[in-house]
């Protein structure tokens, strides 16, 4: 039976070891008589052998945290039942029977935010990965799917609102002012997906007509004072429901589809089938309390739970070991409606935004686990805690593995893919072998070698080689695979080449895309080429190439791999000039970029004096001031790689230098670029009404950028009118976070006061409104810090704010996250003042909340890669949480990282 423990040997659990389930339970029947501190949960089941498993005399349930009451099977107390650490024991049952457990538990105390628990006075649920066990006793894993009848009965003052996945069929008063629900979920399902929530609660609903002309009923459903922050939530919800029946065919199949909002939540949001349980971050928004990055987000993450209602809920995962199947594929799946949503289905330039947010995004955390002691396979072999697993590998990562299926076979052989897998599995749990079967039978192919992408941790490396044969016309150009320099977990899983779709265009001398054919064909066809890449070491011959050509290689990110190519300055401001391809544009600008940043940056370590290529700052100028590009997507070209990702290119992190090469750079593009900056901010006003759009996001975008640099100017008083201004007029939250924002940056290089009055206006208008205190406490944690005034002591004074509430993930994060893992500059100071303090706060959480306390331990896992003095600080750190974290959770991410 796969069971854990707190133990000082945390048992490993391997996918190897798999085995089929001995017992099948087919229908769950639930009684829960809701009161915070003792909640009773009656469980009534189904129970069978299973045929396909090994004979079992009992039957092994888990459970934690539980009372038990009592016990009976086919409606007879039954004795032989015996309750341990990890559950219970029910001693030789028949071949099949009806067994009822009573139980009780305990939400009010239950900080975990796993299992059942109140908050803000009401009831909710998070099961996945394993909570339902610590609401009763269960087969709690994924490949056991039944359907669920679920009673709620609870104080009706208290509680008016009882919701559960499904359909509601009966409701009613109860003696003593209470009342009653009960719900019905047509679907099998895992445990992992029910839910409940009870409470005070009111909800925006609306009805629509599915694909097929049936009624639906969609609720947003959020504490009273909230209502005027759903419509954006709803109006997302519909555009999933839309997107989906078109671009996969797939329809809501359920008559109610429900989202409810919670303000104490470990992480985004969660897909129960019927009834998704969001995080309020990932809900409420109007424009005075949301950025346009928040309704993005938001669109987002509504449609990656929605998403789910097919990929995971009507096709799960066998085990925690397919994660992917489901997130992997799931990310994919949003990623592509954001993209649809910013720009339609075809504007490639528009859906490029969208590309190249996710790949920073890939670059800078994925690649940076795959180098830790944390990197592991898509699919990985083994955990300890399954919830350290809902990592970006496998969510990210993951869905670029399943990008390459599309960029491999095209929409449409993608989407024959996608149909064979719901013909084939729908109503089962499977495994990732079953999705990439399906893909290969539906398109003919044999994507054998293709599993390696699920079986191989690391970042792989691609390095180019080139060459011109002016009198034969032909260009060849040769790719060697391996992988990037990873941790040795990563390295012991690597087994041989991985099947690379290399997308690839040739660019001629006036910035055009030449015609593309490979020895051996007919005609030339097209003007970018993904070619199979398979083998260790691959010469790809073009052929006609009339002149020496510039390669634009992996267009738009074809594949999660890092290429190396000796690519001139020049080429880079030309590609970044040119390329018809607008990933690979933004792609030469970063590329420029980083070079010369890595460079000041030892620079700066060594002492060294700093200084700007010219060619850096013309280049800047030119997408500053080319109008036929989007605001968007200058935007993006004109932000420079973060100090993290920078950090991680270095043979040895040095934060301080990265931070003083990179603010270098900010204020010389400032000055230089002084007059265009203000005409750029002057152009991107957005006068009228707040609309969260993708062309008004655009020009708020690049008119923000505009300020953030403008307040780097050596004389900032321009900056800091301007950004006063935007302060006070601001009628919307993009705007107002950003001049603050500005102001904290702008008074802090001039060691002036400006930002103080900004902020105490900010906190009393937004008092109330705890979403945007977090961006409050956030923008102080992440607020550039100088030798006089480091932002540690900002942050320690903000922890004593009567505000600050270390057991709301969402207030811990906001302050605790941002400054340690967003601010590295202040975090990596050279006392080892940050440090400690993620120390204090890593054990103060352990014993709150595991699950957030091990995403902040894992903040110090590259810490092999700094510098020797703040290495030995961070060993120290990590040691001293090794010695006294309690959970799993904790335990799991310091013992890899010291090991
Ligand atoms: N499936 C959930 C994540 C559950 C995390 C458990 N620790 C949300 C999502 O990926 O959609
Ligand atoms: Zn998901």
């Amino acid at each position: 039976m796969q069971t854990l423990s707190d133990t000082a040997t945390p048992n490993v659990i391997r996918r190897e070891d798999y085995a089929p389930p001995a017992f099948l339970i087919d229908t769950v029947d639930l009684e829960f008589d809701l009161v915070p501190e003792r909640t009773i949960v009656k469980s009534t089941l189904a129970v069978r052998r299973n045929p396909a498993a090994k004979h079992a005399a009992h039957l092994e349930l888990m459970g934690e945290q539980l009372e038990f009451i009592g016990a009976s099977i086919d409606g007879k107390p039954y004795e032989h039942v015996r309750t341990h650490e990890h559950g219970l024991t029910v001693e030789n049952v028949p071949e099949s029977f009806t067994l009822t457990l009573t139980g009780a538990c305990d939400p009010a105390a239950n900080t975990t935010l796993s299992g059942l628990y109140v908050s803000g006075g009401n009831f909710f649920t998070q099961c996945e990965a394993e909570g339902f066990r610590r609401i009763t006793w269960f087969l709690d894993r994924p490949d056991v799917m039944a359907t669920y009848t679920v009673t709620l009965r609870a104080d009706k003052t208290a509680y008016p609102v009882l919701l559960s996945n499904g359909n509601l069929i009966a409701e009613g008063d109860l003696p003593d002012g209470r009342h009653y629900a009960k719900w019905e979920d047509p679907f099998r399902k895992p445990s992992y997906l029910f839910a409940l929530v009870a409470g005070k609660l009111v909800a925006l609903e609306e009805r629509i007509q599915s694909g097929s002309g049936k009624e639906k009923l969609l609720q947003v459903w959020v504490e009273p004072h909230d209502l005027d922050k759903t419509q954006h939530a709803m109006d997302s919800l519909i555009n999933s429901i839309r997107w989906d029946e078109s671009r996969f065919g797939l329809e809501l199949d359920l008559d109610r589809f429900m989202i409810v909002a919670v303000s104490d939540f470990n992480m985004g949001a969660m897909e129960n089938k019927g009834l998704n349980i969001f995080n309020t971050k990932y809900v409420l928004a109007n424009p005075e309390t949301a950025t346009d990055v928040d309704f993005a987000n938001i669109e987002a993450v509504v449609g990656h739970e929605y998403f789910h209602n097919w990929t995971g809920n009507r096709v799960t995962c066998r085990d925690w070991f397919q994660l992917s199947l489901k997130e992997g594929l799931t990310v994919f799946r949003d990623q592509e409606f954001s993209a649809a949503m910013s720009g339609g289905d075809e504007n490639e330039a528009a859906r490029a935004t969208k590309r190249i947010e996710d790949v920073r995004v890939l670059r800078q955390m994925q690649f940076a686990e795959d180098a830790g002691p944390m990197a592991h396979p898509v699919r990985p072999e083994s955990y300890v805690e399954i919830n350290n697993f809902y990592t970006m590998t496998v969510y990210e990562k993951g869905s670029e593995v399943v990008r390459m299926y599309q960029t491999l076979f095209g929409r449409d052989g993608f989407r024959k893919g996608m149909d064979l897998y719901f013909q084939r599995h729908d109503g089962q749990a499977v495994t990732c072998d079953d999705f990439r079967r399906a893909m290969a039978d539906a398109n003919g192919r044999d994507l054998a070698q293709f599993e390696r992408w699920y079986s191989q941790a690391g970042t792989p490396r691609v390095t180019v080689a080139t060459r011109y044969d002016e009198a034969a016309k032909r260009y060849t150009v040769t790719l060697t695979q391996g992988y990037a320099n990873g941790s040795p977990a990563a390295r012991e899983t690597q087994k041989g080449p991985l099947h690379i779709p290399f997308a690839i265009g040739l660019i001629g001398a006036n910035g055009q895309d030449l015609p593309l054919k490979l020895d051996g064909e007919s005609a030339a066809s097209g003007t970018t080429r993904v070619l199979e890449f398979t083998e260790a070491q691959q010469t790809f011959t073009f052929v006609d190439v009339n002149e020496k050509p510039l390669p634009s290689l992996l267009r738009n990110f074809s594949a999660p791999v890092i290429v190396e190519y000796d690519y001139a300055a020049d080429e880079l401001a030309f590609l970044l000039a040119h390329d018809s391809d607008p990933f690979n544009r933004w792609e030469a600008g970063q590329r420029l970029a980083t070079r010369e940043l890595l460079t000041l940056a030892t620079r700066a370590s060594q002492g060294q004096p700093l200084e700007v290529s010219q060619a850096l700052v013309e280049a800047f100028r030119r997408v500053l001031t080319d109008a036929s590009l989007s605001p968007s997507f200058r935007e993006l070209a004109l932000m420079l790689p973060s100090e993290t990702y920078l950090a991680e290119q270095m043979a040895e992190s040095d934060p301080a230098a990265v931070h003083a090469a990179r603010q270098f750079v900010r204020k010389q593009l400032a000055n230089a670029l002084k007059a265009e900056w203000l005409a750029a901010y002057a152009q991107n006003v957005t006068p009228g009404a707040y609309e969260p759009t993708p062309e008004a996001a655009g020009h708020r975008g690049l008119k923000n950028l505009a300020l953030s640099y403008l307040a780097e100017l050596d004389d900032p008083a321009d900056a800091l009118r301007l950004a006063s201004a935007q302060y006070d007029a601001a009628n919307n939250m993009t705007d107002r976070a950003a001049a603050l924002s500005a102001l904290l940056n702008a008074s802090a290089a001039s060691g002036g006061d400006a930002a103080k009055r900004a902020l105490e206006d900010f906190y009393a208008r937004f008092e109330n409104e705890p979403l945007v205190i977090d961006k409050w406490f956030s923008l102080q944690a992440t607020q550039r810090g100088t030798a006089q005034r480091p932002v540690i002591d900002a942050v320690r004074a903000l922890m004593r704010h009567p505000a600050f509430n270390l057991k709301n993930p969402n207030r811990a994060r906001s302050l605790i996250f941002s400054f340690c893992a967003a601010n590295p500059a202040q975090f990596h100071a050279a006392d080892g003042s940050g440090y400690a303090f993620w120390a204090e706060q890593v054990i103060a959480l352990d014993a709150i909340n595991p699950q957030v306390a091990a995403r902040l331990a894992r903040n110090l896992e590259l810490w092999r890669r700094f510098t020797p003095k703040l290495r030995d600080a961070m060993r120290a750190a990590l040691e001293q949480v090794a010695k006294q974290a309690k959970s799993r959770d904790v335990r799991e991410i310091v013992e890899k990282a010291l090991a």
